[in-house]
């Protein structure tokens, strides 16, 4: 049988992805990776490949060999089961629990510092996250500190879960944009924990090797270069232009990405 195929996305940019490919590296589900690469322009031409094997036309997608999987939460799902129900909690009520804080992310979080996209994580220099946008986070991070006082850690249902590979994405944002977590000590904790985890600090790594992804809406009106904080650069950055194309799909289920 052949190898499954999951098509992932640039790892600076593809939050979605990284919720799936980290729901499948928990699983220990064997796949072969393809990094379809979303950057623009290149990404129009790429996705519309992608759907030629998948009606949204989107990343992440897990091939299987039998089946085409093409939403994030829906992999996860997956990924869940073949692992035998290792990534949910057992009791209903706590699964259904973990279920909400799964649909809440994948439903947008309520736009939750939507100026903060995920390639912004990953910018030489943040902003800092304005008055307003701290006030957004103030009933997630409630939200996060209640389950993690009711499990008792270390993860947001003890064991590591569905719920914290979708949020991992909103965790880099925020960590890294310095939310403030002074009343939020057990959520700072399950983030740097999080932030720990082999498989998140593995796809991090290399999303901080990639070229910055620069968004014009990033900075708020009004920014001034003194509002910018955490000043670093890095002498890893892989500069080269990464413009890549993928092959059309030779049969269907298989694409090349040229790096
Ligand atoms: N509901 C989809 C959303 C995936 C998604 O939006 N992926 C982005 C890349 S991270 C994409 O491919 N977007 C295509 C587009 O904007 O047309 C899922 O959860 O898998």
């Amino acid at each position: 049988m052949a190898t499954p195929i999951f098509y992932s996305g640039t790892k600076n940019a593809s939050s979605w992805a990284m919720r799936a490919w980290l729901a499948l590296k928990a699983a220990e589900y064997p796949f072969e990776e393809v990094v379809v690469d979303i950057r623009r322009p290149q990404r129009f031409i790429n996705l519309a490949r992608i759907g030629n094997i998948s009606p949204p036309a989107c990343v992440p997608v897990l091939d299987t060999g039998r089946t085409v999987i093409f939403d994030s939460n829906a992999i996860m799902e997956f990924a869940n089961d073949v692992s035998g129900g290792r990534l949910l909690p057992r009791d209903p009520e706590t699964r259904a629990h973990a279920r909400a804080l799964v649909a809440w992310q994948h439903t947008g979080l309520s736009s939750i510092c939507h100026r903060i996209s995920f390639e912004s994580a990953f910018y030489p220099f943040k902003r800092a996250l304005s008055t307003e946008e701290q006030t957004e986070c103030r009933r997630l991070l409630d939200c996060y500190e209640a389950c993690l006082a009711d499990s008792g850690g270390p993860f947001l249902f003890e064991d590591i879960s569905l719920a914290d590979f979708m949020h991992t994405p909103t965790v880099i944002r925020l960590y890294r944009h310095d939310v403030d977590l002074r009343n939020h000590p057990e959520t700072r904790c399950w983030m740097e924990t999080l932030l720990a985890y082999s498989w998140i600090a593995d796809w991090i790594a290399e999303a901080d090797r990639l070229p910055h992804i620069w968004f014009d809406n990033y900075l708020l009106p009004n920014a001034s270069a003194a509002s910018l904080i955490s000043i670093d650069d890095n002498p890893d950055i892989d500069a080269s232009p990464h413009v890549g194309i993928i092959d059309p799909l030779p049969n269907q289920n298989r694409a090349l990405v040229r790096r």
